[in-house]
């Protein structure tokens, strides 16, 4: 049962796809000010809250205060308040009652989660315009899968992107790829996809390939398929302001871009340095730029990754200008010790500056909007304008999409990266806790950086990564330009990096099923425990390990210097513990806390009580996996 209750005059955001009529009154438990602009429940002591999708902090998110106010964040920290992304879904759930809300708003909502009072619940707006959807069900699965009726289908991607991909910034040559592949084949590590970042482009332009580093980039790609590799390439946000740039050109004399007030383009700087921001939300914008993902499919490209589509902004021209003005004033000043903290926070303040997030408009299919108004919507918009056109320029094809930022809608065109997270245990750990937050809100194809963007990684944090990642729909190790290699091949054991990536291919085939039975059945690929053990207390704060799909239950290690680590199980059920696909211990643990041993290269896998675990024979890519001939562990 799902109702709508509707606040003001909100914007279509095109998050749901199933038309409900609204309702009188107000949403069950909650308690509306208009005036304040927010909305009000209390949070009784049992209450658990599940959901916001991509967050920091664990999967109950009581005790906080999450912002929807998509963000190039690389620092994950548990004092943050927002990443890339807003999904404004939640679970209220008290062990017994449940129910879930959807705010589709697309500017900037606050949810104080006991953080200003411990036992209340604050949503908060800065526009009180708001679709609010109020979902009933028994269980949080239940509501999990009306409120994924609501928003439609997840992304469905094609079959090699289960496989493994090698990714990292600074990858700048043909020949750069073409090590990344060699090494990996020297050791038999399989490997499908070896990602682009942005050096592939010519002074990072969207849709050009640098000549030099690429001649015959066409034939580089076939080259590359041939040997079973899918190439991966970058699309920013931003278009280089660029005489003679056809991207540039045709978007200026079409109004393409994002305009100020007064009608002119808002200049920007990115990547590519000055930059024009298409108008993603307006629908002939988005098919114009949609169709130039056709400049890299007709040479053999599948898939994309976009990225910087927060949108990211380094600096605008105006807003450095006031910098600029702001120092000439300050210059011949005495500074006291404020004015030079004011002097500081000028220059720290450039980046991503809110002001300047109010300084353009879009052209919302003839609705003139302030980009502050719908900014969350932006990343959606141009994952979209890519999703809606490779039916028409690669028809007989699917393709491979994912985002950095998103919004709750995004999940039908593509899926989602957590972006740049950090070389840390504690982000392996923020992993594991995001991606059931992912999965309720539509995102089931989606990963971290596997081993960590920045900071530098080590082999233990990597193999113990790679060891959660193996079960993540989107399995890729990336890194930042200027940090510690990471492929594994820069490793020692390589054996045993070789023996898990193996492992992942021979799960494929239980992997494939469990996540086109989440898309098609609108559930959960990754699950909190307590979503499926309803009567078990003990199962309601375990955060540290998950079920995957119908038949297993994961408990990764994810602490430096252990050898094991407790796990918890609600009922009996048998454990392997897995150093390759033919070379693991079986046992029988029953029911309750047990300290389970795993070695470095040894992961844990729990088979649910008449369940099967199929697994297949290894092969170096997806595309020469046989799917039928599967051997059953139960
Ligand atoms: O300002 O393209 O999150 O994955 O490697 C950084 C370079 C821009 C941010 C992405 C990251 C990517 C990087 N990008």
């Amino acid at each position: 049962m799902i109702k709508k209750y509707t606040f003001g005059n909100p914007l279509k955001t095109g998050a749901v796809v199933l038309e409900i009529s609204p309702s009188e009154g107000s949403p069950a438990g909650f308690e509306i000010n208009a005036k304040e602009k927010e909305l009000k429940t209390g949070l009784s002591k049992d209450a658990y809250v599940y959901g916001l999708g991509e967050t920091i902090r664990g999967i109950n998110k009581r005790g906080w205060i999450y912002r929807s106010n998509n963000a190039d964040e690389p620092h994950h920290e548990e004092g943050k308040n927002s990443l890339y992304a807003s999904h404004n879904f939640f679970i209220l759930d008290d062990g017994k009652n449940c129910r879930g809300y959807f705010v589709d708003h697309p500017g900037f909502v606050e949810f104080d989660i006991g953080y200003s009072d411990k036992d209340l619940f604050t949503i908060r707006f800065e526009d009180f315009d708001a679709d609010f959807y109020e979902i009933e069900g028994n269980e949080p699965k239940e509501i999990v899968r009306a409120f994924r009726e609501l928003i439609g289908k997840s992304y469905m991607p094609p079959i090699w992107a289960f496989g493994y991909g090698q990714s990292r910034w600074g990858y700048k040559t043909a020949d750069d790829i073409r090590e990344v592949n060699n090494r990996y084949k020297e050791l038999g590590i399989p490997l499908d996809m070896i990602y682009m970042d942005i050096d592939y482009m010519q002074d990072f332009k969207d849709f050009t390939v640098n000549p030099k580093r690429f001649p015959d980039f066409e034939n580089f790609v076939k080259e590359m398929k041939d040997d079973g590799i899918r190439l991966i390439p970058i699309i920013d946000a931003g278009v280089k302001i660029e005489k003679g740039y056809d991207i540039y050109e045709e978007g200026v004399a079409q109004n393409y871009f994002c305009k100020k007030e007064d009608g002119t383009n808002l200049v920007a700087a990115v990547w590519p340095g000055k930059v024009h921001f298409p108008d993603f939300l307006n629908t002939k914008a988005r098919e114009w730029f949609g169709d130039k993902y056709k400049t890299l499919t007709d040479v053999g490209i599948e898939g994309f990754w976009n990225d910087m589509n927060e949108p990211a902004i380094f600096y605008t021209e105006d807003h450095l200008k006031e910098v600029f003005e702001g120092i000439h004033e300050m210059e011949n000043k005495e500074l006291d010790i404020w004015g030079f903290f004011q002097f500081r926070g000028l220059i720290e303040g450039i980046a991503n500056n809110p002001e300047d997030y109010r300084r353009f408009f879009h052209d919302f299919d003839g609705v003139k909007v302030r980009h502050d108004k719908v900014h969350n919507l932006y990343g959606f918009y141009m994952t979209r304008a890519a999703g809606e056109a490779f039916p028409r320029i690669a028809p007989d094809k699917k393709i491979l999409m994912f985002s950095r930022a998103s919004y709750i809608g995004m999940h039908r065109y593509g899926g989602v990266w957590t972006g740049d997270n950090m070389s840390w245990w504690s982000h392996l750990l923020l992993n594991i806790k995001q991606m059931p937050s992912l999965n309720m809100a539509g995102f089931i194809y989606s990963g971290a950086d596997t081993g960590g963007f920045g900071c530098d990684c080590t082999e233990d944090l990597m193999m113990r990564w790679i060891e959660f990642s193996m079960f993540t729909p989107l399995f890729r190790n990336h890194a930042a330009l200027g940090t510690r290699e990471q492929e594994l091949y820069q490793f020692k054991d390589s054996e045993s990096f070789r023996n898990l990536v193996e492992l992942r291919y021979a799960l494929i085939p239980y992997i494939y099923r469990e996540f086109t039975k989440a898309v098609e059945n609108n559930s959960m690929y990754f699950r909190p425990l307590f979503f499926d053990y309803r009567n078990d207390d003990r199962c309601r704060e375990i955060e540290d390990q998950l079920l995957v799909g119908d038949s297993i239950m994961i408990a990764p290690v994810y602490e430096q210097n252990k050898t094991g680590r407790y796990v918890y199980l609600p009922e009996d059920m048998k454990m392997l513990r897995m150093r390759s696909y033919n070379d693991y211990d079986e046992e029988v643990v029953t029911a309750g806390d047990h300290y389970i041993k795993a070695e470095l290269n040894e992961v844990l896998v729990f088979i649910r009580p008449g369940q099967k675990l199929p697994l297949t024979k290894p092969a170096r890519h997806v595309d020469d996996l046989n799917l039928d001939e599967l051997t059953f562990i139960s």
